[in-house]
Parts: C-alpha cells; sequence; structure tokens
C-alpha cells in the first residue's frame, strides 16, 4: 500500500501544475523580475512580463469591477498566456487613458494602446496562444499606421466576454489602422464580445473590427495574406 501511495506521490510530483499568478492591485507598476515574490503587490503589468509562459493571470476579488488605467505605455504580450477575470462578476476594465480625439496627448495624459501582442520572433513566425476572458478593453489611443488602438495582435488571440471600446487610432498619414483592433497574423477567436465605438480618423475605409452586437457564437478569423480587415459598423 506504502509502495502505490508512494507511486502516486511520485507521479503527481511529475505533473506540471498549471502555473497561475494573481494580480492584487489597480497600480500600474513594474518592481522587477523579482515583483512576483510579493503576492500583496503584484500588478497586471507586473504579472503579464514575469510570469513564465502558460500562466493564468486571474485577479484578487476585491479587484472586481475596478478599472486599471495604464500609465506605463501598452501591456506586450509575447507569451502563451491568459488573462482571466471570470471570477469576477462585474469583469475588470483596463483603459488606455484616451480622450476620445484624434490627437495624441500622451505626453499630458498617459494615453496609450492598450495591448500589444506579437513576440517579435524572425520568419517564419510562429503563434502563441493568448485569452483574454471576461475584460473591458478601452480608450486606447495610437498615432500610426498598423495601429489597433485598443488591441495590436499578431498571434492566435481569443477573446471570450470581452467590450473592445472607444479606442482612436489615427495619423500614420491617413493610414491608421484598427481603431479597436488591429489583427495581421495568426488566428482571431471572438466569442460573446462587444465591439463598439472604436474609430480611425479620417476618410479611408474604416479597418477594425466592428460589430456592435454581442455575437451569439464563436467567429473564428483565420489572417489570411496580407491582412484581415472589416468595414467598421459603428
Ligand atoms: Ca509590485
Ligand atoms: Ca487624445
Ligand atoms: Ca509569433
Amino acid at each position: 500500500m506504502k509502495i502505490i501511495s508512494l507511486f502516486y506521490t511520485l507521479l503527481l510530483s511529475l505533473i506540471p501544475l498549471p502555473a497561475q499568478t494573481i494580480v492584487t492591485n489597480l497600480d500600474d507598476e513594474d518592481d522587477g523580475l523579482t515583483s512576483l515574490a510579493s503576492p500583496a503587490d503584484i500588478s497586471l503589468r507586473e504579472a503579464i512580463n514575469h510570469s513564465v509562459p502558460n500562466t493564468t493571470i486571474t485577479f484578487d476579488s476585491s479587484l472586481d469591477g475596478e478599472t486599471i488605467t495604464l500609465t506605463e505605455g501598452e501591456l506586450v504580450i509575447e507569451k502563451n498566456l491568459t488573462i482571466d477575470a471570470s471570477s469576477l462578476p462585474n469583469g475588470l476594465t483596463i483603459d488606455g487613458g484616451g480622450n476620445g480625439d484624434f490627437v495624441n496627448d500622451s505626453a499630458t495624459n498617459n494615453e496609450t494602446r492598450c495591448f500589444f501582442i506579437y513576440d517579435r520572433l524572425p520568419f517564419p513566425d510562429t503563434f502563441q496562444t493568448i485569452t483574454l476572458n471576461n475584460l473591458t478593453i478601452q480608450n486606447g489611443s495610437y498615432e500610426g499606421a498598423n495601429a489597433g488602438a485598443n488591441i495590436y495582435n499578431r498571434e492566435n488571440l481569443s477573446l471570450i466576454n470581452c467590450q473592445i471600446l472607444n479606442g482612436r487610432a489615427f495619423g500614420g498619414n491617413g493610414d491608421a489602422d484598427g481603431g479597436g483592433i488591429y489583427h495581421r497574423d495568426g488566428t482571431l477567436t471572438i466569442t460573446d464580445c462587444t465591439i463598439t465605438g472604436n474609430q480611425i480618423q479620417g476618410n479611408r475605409a474604416a479597418l477594425e473590427v466592428g460589430f456592435t452586437t454581442p455575437l451569439a457564437s464563436s467567429l473564428l478569423l483565420a489572417a489570411p495574406s496580407p491582412r484581415t480587415r472589416f468595414m467598421a459598423v459603428s
């Protein structure tokens, strides 16, 4: 019996547990590589930057319905990662600080794109798997081409029960793309999301992924060459 018990204990020890990091504050800060050793002071930026690949990032229940306003620039995701606020009844908001115009006010209000999702690996590219769940991502702002004011994506991204709101892409000699999402490579899977109020400047065809109502089912967008583009409907 002891041998069997020992066997199972050994077996369990060989099965890697899924990594998990819990965000515990609303600050936009990064205290460095050892920051995750301070479980009472873990920001979303620290969780993204320093968690090992394949981590699921969740949120302390005290953050239910709260907002993280970005002050340190876009959040960069370049590895397999899940950001899951599904345990929060009222979700969690990530705000890029944009003020709704087509002017770069980053010097005065820190406005920024919200998520830059790309590992920058050389060709041939491989695709990381990223899932964002129960997040509101709003007020992103980006000046330039290939924008994606709320989300720039070149990996395999799944959005579940998210709201992508009020992004503003502008400039880029009139070549700004994606007030909400700029999806270039990989796949973009959208399930039960609302993507609305996002705008680009100028008279070029609007290039955001645009939906005004929650989708009834999943939409899988396999990125063709060279790009996937959608007309804005809002
Ligand atoms: Ca910290
Ligand atoms: Ca602005
Ligand atoms: Ca990649």
